[in-house]
């Protein structure tokens, strides 16, 4: 019989304005795949646009998890990482990839820590630094371009951007150690906006675009990020994984902009589950055996 794929998500619970597992559960699931998941810290609401919400660092569980798992002896297709409750959580999370990955498990680090040339407040100024060492253990990170310039301790750069700058991104990228670079944010004019996919040892950049919505959008990165590892883990190329997960967050954002909801309050992706199920199905059909 076809096993299920089995992913752990590490981030933390938002519990309201649809980000991190919020998002990660529910769209991991629609493809098919088992979600386990570390919570990293319990919010209120998430810290983009919100202020007086509570917070419950959960540091001191994320080791205890992953030992009970050790004893029921768990293997995971896939590790993914997003937002981490506490600078101490990089070396944690380092050794969980140390203790659950086995030699096939995709390791996609998503190192949320900033957006719109800023790092969030939540996070002291050497994180980035700190992330840049988890990175270098993923085989697949996924930054924003305020994330990519952190990371290579960069100054921030506002686009549209150059194909050329664009490929000195990922390249550099490339050489912190990751195997894959998925950089989200790439623009080269107003009207269109996608991502950039580039493997260690490629030439350039492959681009996947698509339309430019004006606004920020909070929790897009996270729709993205878990859009792309499902297709990832459902065997489909970095390309086509890139492409089913940006035509998903576009459709997400554009059903939210008509709907005319509050930005801090997430996308709608749940009315995208069906059309994202049947991309990832299609590229890659289940298995009937
Ligand atoms: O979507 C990224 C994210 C996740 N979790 C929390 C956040 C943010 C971004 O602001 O604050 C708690």
């Amino acid at each position: 019989m076809l096993r299920q794929k089995r992913v752990a998500a590490i981030h933390d619970i938002s519990c309201f304005g649809k980000c991190s597992l919020t998002v990660a559960l529910p769209v991991i699931s629609a493809a098919g795949i088992e979600v386990s998941c570390i919570p990293t810290a319990i919010l209120s609401t998430h810290t983009g646009g919100f202020t007086g919400y509570t917070y419950r660092d959960l540091t001191g569980d994320m080791l205890p998890i992953v030992s009970h798992w050790r004893e029921l002896s768990l293997r995971f297709d896939a590790l993914y990482t997003g937002y981490l409750g506490s600078p101490e959580q990089l070396d944690i999370v380092s050794g969980i990839f140390d203790a659950l990955a086995g030699d096939d498990t995709l390791i996609v680090v998503d190192p949320v820590m900033a957006d719109d040339g800023r790092l969030y407040p939540s996070f002291p100024h050497d994180f980035p630094s700190g992330m840049r060492e988890l990175c270098s253990k993923a085989d697949v990170v996924v930054p924003n371009m305020t994330e990519a310039l952190l990371l290579l301790g960069e100054p921030y750069s506002e686009g549209p951007y150059t194909s050329e700058f664009i490929d000195g991104v990922t390249r550099r990228l490339l050489e912190l150690g990751p195997r894959r670079v998925i950089l989200t944010g790439v623009y080269f004019d107003g009207k269109q906006l996608g991502a950039a996919s580039r493997s260690a040892g490629a030439s350039g950049s492959e681009l996947v675009m698509s339309r430019r919505i004006p606004g920020s959008y909070h929790g897009t990165g996270d729709v993205f990020a878990s859009a792309l590892t499902a297709g990832l883990v459902r065997g489909m190329t970095p390309e086509s994984a890139a492409r089913v997960a940006v035509d998903f967050t576009v459709g997400c954002i554009e059903r939210t902009r008509r709907a005319g909801t509050d930005t801090r309050f997430g996308v709608d992706f749940e009315s995208g589950l069906a059309d994202f199920i049947n991309a990832v199905n299609s590229a890659v059909p289940v298995r009937a055996d």
